[in-house]
């Protein structure tokens, strides 16, 4: 199974709604390995002892993980939280979440500046590429459990948009060119 994915609509409307345009325009798998966005669909019912996420892991030098449950009971300070992942940002490094229970979105920018919404489902193991604009939300189910992975220490630090002056930034930009 790939991801499903669209393009925005540009209401205001609750963020946590599918935001879908009517009629809908649906986005490829292909059309996101472009902007750099990949995925593995595994079986997260088994997701403490799994090979194929070992092997992952191990290819793809994920030596940190951690578990982050997303619920208004969970998370402390989760409007807090949930206000901020959805602020347009960017990373140094690669997000790469892994979703173990529940659902959410995920949001990136095409090379136009289209937003793309990403449903993420349990069993989606999602890569955003370092330095492309993207925001994350809880959807209408209002809950998810996501393992979070990184290639060495984690660092979270978030750049709000426009962070357009950093060089993975514009090495993000490079890599779309040669495509
Ligand atoms: C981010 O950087 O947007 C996040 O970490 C989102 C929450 S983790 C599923
Ligand atoms: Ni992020």
């Amino acid at each position: 199974m790939s991801l499903e994915a669209w393009f925005m609509d540009g209401s205001e409307e609750d963020q946590r709604k599918p935001h879908r345009l009517d009629p809908n325009r649906p986005v490829s798998p292909e059309q996101l390995r472009r902007l750099g966005v990949f995925h593995w669909k595994l079986n997260a019912d088994i997701y403490e002892a799994d090979p194929e996420l070992e092997q992952i892991r191990k290819e793809q030098g994920y030596s940190y993980m951690d578990i982050i449950t997303i619920h208004r009971d969970t998370l402390p300070n989760y409007e807090e939280k949930l206000k901020m992942f959805f602020e347009e940002h960017l990373h140094l490094d690669d997000e790469i979440r892994y979703i173990l229970d529940g659902q959410a979105y995920f949001d990136v920018r095409d090379q136009e500046e289209r937003w793309i919404r990403i449903a993420m489902r349990k069993g989606d193991l999602i890569t955003l590429p370092a330095g492309i604009y993207h925001r994350f939300t809880m959807d209408e189910t209002n809950y998810t459990k996501a393992m979070r992975l990184f290639v060495g220490e984690p660092v979270w630090k978030a750049y709000n948009r426009p962070a357009d002056d950093f060089d993975i930034r514009q090495k993000y930009l490079a890599s779309l060119q040669e495509c």
